[in-house]
Order: structure tokens, then C-alpha cells, then sequence
């Protein structure tokens, strides 16, 4: 059984949006077709509190970009993005949202955040995903979305880690790109612990 995982493609990680993803539209109409090809389908949603300690405007003289400690572990700070139930944390309204049978939100603890889909950074705490994917009887993951160098990036390793045979779109995804090679980086990283490879024509 098959499931596609749609990463966090909300109106902030958008151009125009808070923490833009450059060309992030441009996987949109990918993923609708995507969602008609593989008919089991779960979203993910970053779901931040306005005080969560991501944001750099939480902490003194800190700027998006720059490293702190947040509660033991290494925390790159962003702009204030994806807070809970603004405009800029809702699933883009061209995605396909009636084929997503359940939305897991992440990111809501403001003391530790979340990239991957399935676990909060410091893997402490699930968000059910892999419980819920386990009952439905699903052994292969695919995964598209945003961003490949940060949230498609931890969803895809926690994937593997759940040993579940997995994939990722590389035409359903970009990068943020922070510096200019993160994107090749991030998927030689996960060639490397697991991660398949591939292009949606290819399914
Ligand atoms: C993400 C940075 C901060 C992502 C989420 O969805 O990749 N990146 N929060
Ligand atoms: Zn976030």
C-alpha cells in the first residue's frame, strides 16, 4: 500500500509568502497529479505558536538565519511563518485538499521545533503519522513538498527510519537554498541513508 505525504505546501513557504520557497508554486499543479496517481494521501502542516522559538523575532538581537540553542539542540532561526490559524499557514487553495484523507499538524510546542512529518526534532514526541500510516497498512512512502532542504528533507529520513520503502518527487519539490547547494545536498543526503529517487512521470 502506497501513501503520498504532502509536505507543507502553505501560502508562507509560497512566493509572497513569510518564508518563501523559491519556485514553490511550481510543484502545485505536480502534486494534483500526483494525488490522482497515488489515492492514499496525508498532508503535513506547520502549526506554530506565535511564541514559538524558531521565529528569531523571539529572541534578542537575533536574525533569521542565524543559530541558537534552543532547549540542547542547534535551532536555524526564520522569520515568523505558519502561525496557527493565519492566512500564511493554510494549505494553498489549488492543491487538490479533498484528496488529503488526514492533515497532520507539527511545530506546535514552542519549546522544540519540527521539520520532519513524523517527529519533532529532538524525537521526542510522534505526531501519529507513523501509527496512522502503520494501521493503514501502508509499507511505501512518497513524498513531495516544501522544503526539500528542511521539512521533505526530515520527512523522508524519519520515513526510512519507520522502514518504510520511500521516495521523493525531485519534481515535487524546491528548496529554500539558504546557501545556493542545500538542494543537492539535501538529496545526495537522503540517497545515502535510503531515500529513492524519483520524477512523478516516472510513476
Ligand atoms: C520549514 C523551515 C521552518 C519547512 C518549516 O517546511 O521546510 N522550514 N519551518
Ligand atoms: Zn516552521
Amino acid at each position: 500500500m502506497k501513501v503520498l505525504i504532502v509536505v507543507d505546501v502553505q501560502y508562507d513557504f509560497l512566493p509572497g509568502g513569510a518564508l518563501a520557497v523559491p519556485e514553490g508554486d511550481a510543484i502545485i499543479p505536480v502534486v494534483n497529479e500526483l494525488m490522482e496517481k497515488i489515492d492514499f494521501v496525508v498532508a503535513t502542516q506547520d502549526w506554530h505558536p506565535l511564541d514559538h522559538g524558531s521565529f528569531a523575532d523571539n529572541h534578542v538581537d537575533k536574525r533569521p538565519g542565524d543559530v541558537v540553542d534552543l532547549n540542547g539542540l542547534k535551532q536555524v532561526l526564520w522569520p515568523v511563518h505558519c502561525v496557527q490559524n493565519t492566512h500564511g499557514a493554510e494549505l494553498e487553495n489549488r492543491l487538490d485538499s479533498q484528496r488529503i484523507r488526514k492533515i497532520f499538524t507539527k511545530g506546535t510546542d514552542p519549546g522544540i521545533d519540527s521539520y520532519s512529518g513524523f517527529y519533532d526534532n529532538g524525537h521526542r514526541k510522534s505526531t501519529g503519522l507513523a501509527e496512522y500510516l502503520k494501521e493503514h497498512g501502508v509499507d511505501e512512502v512518497y513524498v513531495a513538498g516544501l522544503a526539500a532542504d528542511y521539512c521533505v528533507k526530515f520527512t523522508a529520513l524519519d520515513a526510512v527510519k519507520e522502514n518504510f520503502k520511500t521516495w521523493l518527487f525531485v519534481d515535487a519539490t524546491r528548496a529554500v537554498n539558504l546557501k545556493a547547494d542545500d538542494f543537492d545536498k539535501a538529496i545526495r543526503e537522503m540517497q545515502e541513508k535510503g531515500v529513492r529517487m524519483l520524477k512523478s512521470a516516472d510513476i
